[in-house]
């Protein structure tokens, strides 16, 4: 049996455990021998809630042994065939050193991209401290190495759609309600104000659902200062599992999403949705954030492509008052981006999935090894 072990080092927020801890399970649900390591199992434990009662690690769950990284596990870490650094969370010489004599192969994790330049950049190898490593790219296209969705995720998504009215009961909704928000974003007080204004002229009888969090605190600060229209209801949830979180989304109607993890779900459940990407030096995320759109909207109508891409932008850029009035048109538009947003996802969900991926590139990897070996 394959032996793979992922470094996952939390820098902030829930995207770099909440990539991690998917891929791993998705890797020991093909039956790999999978350990990770992460620094803040703390953070991990709000998403994962099967090792919410763990007071000590080592742990399993899901197949998955979870090691808390500190400078001593790490020390007594024995590479096995491979070795993933998830978003170039380093490690350290000694780490380096034992995965150059071990003929393990060493993966960089990157973060997701839809730039073409990915492309260019997966699977290319460098040298660290006299180690060969590999960059892998997380991407949309066939040449990187796919996407962080688990097989059979579509028909999961469907499934919980047909539960919409007993998820929104659950949550003290009307079943009826006709539109259905999530908020799982960054801070956007003003457009968050516009927002409410829009769904309440609406008329129709709306729910903005905010995971807790630094969105739902800014929506709250909005809700406050502009009020809550008789018609729209704002509630707070505390977060669940990575799996619930999906129940959620596909149950909603229009996604408001953030960083690579939630971006990706949003996909799957077959739902418009906003990205909030996360901000980035030079505004380098507008960039990456026009990539994606450009991507995506290929699966939409011409109309309704041009709609969600100003929405989108809009909402990003902080224009509120272009997000407003985009919003007041949604209904317009509502059938053809649901519409695009399912077409999308039939697409996304037949990607290559990441551990998959992962497996065939670090079998080649092992086999080639193997034959130079031979060889020499
Ligand atoms: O938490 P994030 O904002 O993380 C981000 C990204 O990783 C980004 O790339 C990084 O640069 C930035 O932080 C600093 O958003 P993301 O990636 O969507 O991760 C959230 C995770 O939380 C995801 O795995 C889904 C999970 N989740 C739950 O498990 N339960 C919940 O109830 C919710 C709302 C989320």
């Amino acid at each position: 049996m394959i032996g793979i072990t992922i470094f996952c080092r939390v820098i902030d927020n829930f995207g770099d455990i909440g990539v991690t801890w998917r891929l791993a399970r998705m890797l020991s649900r093909l039956g790999i021998s999978t350990e990770l390591f992460v620094d803040r199992t703390d953070v991990m434990k709000e998403i994962v809630p099967e090792f919410r009662g763990t007071e000590s690690f080592p742990a399993s769950a899901e197949g998955v042994l979870v090691r808390e990284w500190t400078e001593e596990t790490e020390r007594e870490f024995a590479p096995r065939d491979a070795v993933i650094e998830a978003f170039s969370c380093r490690l350290s010489d000694l780490t380096a050193e034992k995965i150059g004599r071990s003929g393990a192969v060493w993966i960089n994790l990157d973060y997701l991209t839809a730039e073409s330049w990915a492309d260019d950049c997966h699977g290319l190898m460098s040298v660290d401290r006299g180690v060969s490593k590999y960059f892998y790219y997380q991407g949309f296209s066939e040449r990187t190495g796919g996407l962080n969705i688990e097989p059979g995720q579509r028909e999961l998504d469907l499934k919980y759609r047909e539960k919409r009215a007993e998820l929104l009961t659950g949550l003290g909704f009307s079943p009826s309600v006709p539109f259905v928000m999530t908020l799982f974003s960054y801070e956007n007080d003003a457009v968050y104000e516009s927002l409410l204004g829009a769904l309440g002229r609406s008329g129709q009888k709306s729910a903005v659902i905010a995971p807790m969090g630094r969105g739902a605190a800014s929506l709250l600060r909005a809700a406050e200062s502009a009020g809550i229209p008789e018609n729209v209801t704002v509630k707070t949830v505390p977060l669940t599992s990575q799996d619930g979180y999906d129940r959620l989304l596909s149950a909603a109607d229009l996604n408001i999403v953030r960083g690579e993890d939630s971006f990706l779900r949003a996909q799957a459940a077959g739902v418009p949705m906003i990205w909030h990407i996360y901000p980035q030096e030079d505004d380098a995320h507008l960039i990456k954030l026009a990539s994606f759109l450009d991507l995506m909207v290929t699966a939409f109508s011409p109309d309704s492509g041009r709609f969600i891409r100003s929405l989108n932008m809009s909402f990003t850029t902080g224009d509120a008052a272009s997000f407003g009035s985009l919003m007041e048109e949604y209904g317009k538009y509502r059938a053809a981006l649901e519409h695009g947003a399912r077409v999308w996802a039939e697409k996304t969900c037949s990607a290559v999935n990441l551990a998959d991926g992962l497996v065939t590139f670090i079998k080649n990897k092992l086999k080639y090894s193997a034959s130079a070996a031979v060889k020499a």
